[in-house]
């Protein structure tokens, strides 16, 4: 199996293993069809799947022949279908561009350890063979934070614009854009700070980050992305909402899939909302996040082959 597959199935055995279980305990047992499918769903749910997904499925389960006859390896087939035609929408390129002039402005937001540090540096040693690469260390709340940037900084070879302790964010990226403009990086990485006094202070400081930032360069953020940590569940989906409004959100990270029994929540998200899923991170090593594809997501976690 390719590196990064073996991962990703490795990440999520222990969502495959929950739906095995649950899948077996169904067909093990003589149950008439209605039950089978009500208990199908069951499974699902726990998976973290979520309802809107669950009964979309079941919903297309339900056209399809199925008794106490029907094996385990086909229905965990047709369910890998069903949950990848769900997760299609979401797998899309992040497109870099090249403005005029300018660096291409990445902004990272997500609540306190969701992983946007990780994901920033882990993303960085993907893309700088190709460009030229800054990033700013706009958590100003704590120095461990400026501290975990500049480690992977180090380890990548990136400059990174940093202040003083406690320094106003939106300042420090005034300031960081046009250190980069004039260093004509072509991309800057922005990290922010996920825990503030309270949600509004939070929205309110992203905010003035946008407003700030395009006083450098009108078109920035070129990228707005949110990290969603996947043990977080059902949650998500409300942070979500929350970032869109405060942030203008273009797509989405979602880490810690690894070791979590949650993995369905990604099903739940490309159900409930629109925007794309880019990367997925599988553990804290540099090379622990990828590309999300539906497919290959889908079928991992159905049928964990480790
Ligand atoms: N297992 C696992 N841990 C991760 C992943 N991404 C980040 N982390 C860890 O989660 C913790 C918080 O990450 P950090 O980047 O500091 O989050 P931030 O507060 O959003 O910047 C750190 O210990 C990371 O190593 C992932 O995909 N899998
Ligand atoms: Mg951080």
């Amino acid at each position: 199996m390719a590196d990064w597959l073996h991962k990703l199935s490795l990440g999520l055995k222990k969502s495959s293993d929950k739906i095995t279980l649950g899948l077996s305990d169904i067909f093990t047992k003589q149950k008439p069809d209605e039950q089978i499918l009500e208990e199908l769903e069951e499974v699902l749910l726990t998976a973290d799947i979520g309802v809107q997904a669950s009964a979309k499925i079941m919903r297309n389960f339900a056209t399809r022949r199925l008794d106490k006859n029907t094996d385990m390896a086909s229905i965990k087939k047709i369910l890998a279908e069903e949950i990848a035609a769900i997760l299609v929408p979401c797998e899309k390129e992040l497109q870099i561009t090249k403005p005029q002039n300018t660096p291409f402005v990445i902004l990272m937001t997500g609540v306190n350890g969701a992983g946007k540090t990780t994901t920033i540096g882990k993303l960085a040693a993907r893309l700088k063979n190709n460009y030229q690469i800054s990033f700013i260390a706009g958590d100003t709340f704590r120095a461990a934070a400026v501290e975990q940037l500049e480690e992977w900084g180090k380890r990548n070879h990136i400059r990174v614009y940093k202040g003083e302790n406690g320094c106003d964010s939106a300042g420090l990226c005034f300031d960081g854009l046009q250190e980069a403009i004039k260093q004509k990086d072509d991309i800057v990485f922005i990290d922010t700070a996920g825990r503030l006094q309270n949600k509004t202070g939070l929205m309110d400081e992203l905010k003035k980050i946008i407003r700030v930032i395009r006083k450098v360069i009108p078109e920035a953020p070129h990228a707005s992305l949110l990290t969603i940590d996947a043990t977080t569940g059902q949650n998500a989906l409300s942070q979500i909402q929350l970032f869109k409004e405060a942030a203008d959100i273009d797509g989405l990270i979602i880490t810690k899939l690894d070791g979590t029994a949650k993995g369905g929540i990604i099903v739940a998200m490309a159900q409930e909302q629109t925007l794309p899923i880019y990367y997925i991170g599988v553990g804290e090593q540099i090379d622990d996040l990828d590309r999300f594809s539906a497919q290959d997501y889908a079928k991992q976690l159905l049928e964990s082959n480790l």
